[in-house]
This record gives C-alpha cells, sequence and structure tokens, in this order.
C-alpha cells in the first residue's frame, strides 16, 4: 500500500455544531482523500482502547464521558504524511494556543469551552493510526 493513513474523528462539540464538512473541505484542500467516513456514536469501550494512554490522568474521565455525549465523525484520511499533516491541519491540543489558520485555531473557542472540546483529533503515529483504524473501522 503506498501512502500513509491516519484516523480523524470530528468530536461531538464540532458534530454537534455542524463542523463535520468543514474539517472535510480542509483534508481535501489539503490533498488528503477520504477513504472512509462513518457517523458513529462511541462506546465507552470504543473510548477506552482509543484514549488508553491517558487512562489515569486527570483529564481521563471527564474526556471519556464528553467523547460519549453525541456522535462523532469518523474519517480515514490518505496521503503522503498525512499524520504529521493532519496535527498540523489540527493546530494546537488547547484551542486558546492553536494558532490561526488551524482548526482548532479558527473554529475551537467560540464559548466556554474546556480544553477536552476541541473538535478534533488526529491519530499521533503510524502506530496509532493503525490501531485506531482498527478501533473506528473493524472492517476496514
Ligand atoms: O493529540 P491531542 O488530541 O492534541 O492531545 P492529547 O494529549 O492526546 O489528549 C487527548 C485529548 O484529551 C485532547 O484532545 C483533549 C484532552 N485533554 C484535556 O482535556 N486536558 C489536557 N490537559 C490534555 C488533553
Ligand atoms: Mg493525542
Amino acid at each position: 500500500e503506498s501512502t500513509e493513513k491516519s484516523l480523524v474523528l470530528v468530536k461531538p462539540d464540532g458534530y454537534r455544531r455542524g463542523l463535520s464538512g468543514e474539517v472535510l473541505r480542509r483534508i481535501e484542500a489539503k490533498g488528503y482523500v477520504p477513504v472512509a467516513l462513518a457517523v458513529v456514536t462511541p462506546t465507552h469501550e470504543q473510548l477506552a482502547e482509543h484514549y488508553a494512554e491517558h487512562e489515569g490522568k486527570p483529564f481521563y474521565e471527564p474526556l471519556i464521558e464528553f467523547m460519549s455525549s453525541g456522535p462523532v465523525t469518523a474519517i480515514v484520511i490518505q496521503g503522503e504524511r498525512c499524520i504529521e499533516g493532519f496535527r498540523a491541519l489540527a493546530g494546537a491540543t488547547d484551542p486558546t494556543a492553536a494558532l490561526p489558520g488551524t482548526i482548532r485555531g479558527d473554529l475551537g473557542r467560540d464559548w466556554g469551552l474546556k480544553v477536552q472540546q476541541n473538535i478534533v483529533h488526529g491519530s499521533d503515529s503510524p502506530e496509532s493510526a493503525a490501531r485506531e483504524i482498527g478501533i473506528w473501522f473493524p472492517n476496514l
């Protein structure tokens, strides 16, 4: 298989605000190809797997609660160095610190949101991407 894949989630805040299309637009404008897309209401089991690296951290429980509060748009994207590239599109984790021009910087904080409500998730390594794609798209 030729190019890299990454797992993107439009989180419940982004989905609720109708930003799935805006996120997809930026992905496609960058030149990445969506190769799988689904609207899913995450189970606690899926989220525990997805965020296993954060178990025990102070923000873990609120993060899982928030992530299970409604549907997310899950997208597998493909393209040369798209893991690094999508994280650049997303911007810093804290929307207040995220630079203008990024998804979180442009769209992330129009009312008093928490850090967890930062619109998108993007895989951070090839290993994470493979693991996360398996969680959200077990038949891919
Ligand atoms: O990869 P990224 O989403 O940018 O951040 P992570 O460090 O992996 O944290 C996952 C998720 O947890 C983050 O998107 C928001 C939330 N979070 C938080 O609520 N408070 C923190 N201090 C750190 C992360
Ligand atoms: Mg992360």
